[in-house]
């Protein structure tokens, strides 16, 4: 029997790690095994810890992204198959990854066919971002070949999600529709919030649909693909931060975000900052996706420890020299203020490199 494969895209940000925790659970309490599959380029991965803490079953691609490093996402499922042979795989794509459905959905469906039965692929708008990108502001916070990413992300999907509806106004969730619908007429939209589950009925539903989906397939300009990749400096940071008297996790997440909210808030767009602490039996996460925005503890702890394992990603438009620097320091200041200290264990920042899938399908099946 073949495995239903469920991909969620949508720019950094957008709500794909919480959507994809939601969706498995939905998928659990119908009786359904499931997986996850997340991807980076780099390692220490805040979603794979956040979604493991949560109890799933998460293989990791991490090294490049599902377009270019394909074989090894047939490889991850090969081995959640073998672990526990799940009926649904729900695989969250990089955030700043386009050109999904030529080069992950199509590949599947004509390559390995047999093997997975792959869902309509939705892609999340991040209204932030998204409602500015749509009106063509020059200030959108992005530059035009980050938004052209934006865009083209929405160009392939079978069904756009405008997220986040919990704390949008019936105006401003309308404005985006119309924005949507003029841009990509006919195309199912789907209001939804992947932090109440408003919408998910209606999402699940989409997801099970069997027919001609996944096959628009985009006229893309790789260079102008690569270069908005680049101008994004991307970090993942693992640090042990380890005091003599117990200190909350929650605020120290906070802290951190917050710091580096203030320290890069006149040198770059922030995509998404995003800290895991990681404790014994316990874990916290807290998330920053704009530059305007306020950081928000998306998974409280309610815990405090003496040392915990505290993971950073980091996808801000600066170069990515200056981005370490600011997290090694800013790090380091939210542990000094509880008269700890922060042990850098692994950093890898870096620039995005030019995309080159693995296949990339011309046409569509
Ligand atoms: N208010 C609100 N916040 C949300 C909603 N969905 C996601 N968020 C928050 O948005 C932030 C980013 O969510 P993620 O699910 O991590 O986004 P992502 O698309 O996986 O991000 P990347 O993996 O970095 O691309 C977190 O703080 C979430 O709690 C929503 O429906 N409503
Ligand atoms: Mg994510």
């Amino acid at each position: 029997m073949s495995m239903r494969f469920v991909m969620v895209g949508g720019f950094l940000g957008a709500g794909k790690t919480t959507t994809i925790a939601r969706l498995a659970k939905m998928y659990q309490d119908r009786g359904f095994k499931v997986g996850i599959v997340t991807n980076d380029q780099a390692t220490d991965l805040v979603d794979s810890n956040s979604l493991r803490s949560q109890g799933y079953d998460v293989g990791e691609v991490a090294g490049a992204c599902f377009c270019c490093n394909f074989n090894e996402l047939t490889r991850t499922v090969e081995s959640l198959e073998s672990r526990r042979a799940p009926d649904v795989v729900l695989a969250e794509p990089v955030g700043r990854c386009t050109d999904l459905v030529a080069t992950v959905v199509q590949p599947l469906r004509q390559l390995f066919g047999q093997k997975f039965d792959v869902a309509p692929y939705a892609v999340i708008l991040k209204p932030s971002h998204g409602r500015k990108i749509l009106k063509n502001e020059r200030n959108s916070g992005f530059s035009p070949k980050a938004a052209y990413i934006f865009l083209k992300q929405l160009e392939e999907a079978d069904a756009v999600l405008i997220n986040r509806i919990d704390e949008l106004s019936r105006g401003e969730i309308d404005e985006l529709a119309a924005l949507i619908e003029q841009a990509h007429p006919g195309v199912p939209l789907l209001r939804v919030s992947a932090k109440s589950g408003e919408g998910f009925d209606a999402l699940t539903e989409l997801l099970d649909q069997r027919g001609g989906f996944g096959r628009r397939i985009l006229d893309l300009d790789y260079d102008i693909y690569a270069e908005g990749e680049a101008e994004l400096g991307w970090l993942n940071s693992s640090v042990v931060v380890s005091a003599t008297k117990n200190f909350s996790l929650d605020q120290l997440l906070l802290d951190v975000i917050n710091r580096l909210r203030d320290a890069m808030a006149n040198e770059g767009e922030t995509a998404h900052l995003k800290a895991i602490g990681l404790g014994e039996g316990f874990y916290g996460v807290a998330n920053l996706v704009s530059s305007d925005s306020r950081p928000e503890l998306s998974l409280p702890s309610n815990c405090e420890a003496k040392q915990i394992n505290l993971i950073v990603n980091a996808r801000v438009a600066i170069d990515p020299k200056q981005l370490q620097s600011h997290v090694e320091r800013e790090v380091a200041a939210a542990a000094a203020a509880r008269n700890a200290t922060a042990d850098f264990r692994q950093t890898q920042s870096f620039r995005p490199g030019r995309p080159v899938p693995t296949h990339r399908m011309a046409a569509a099946i």
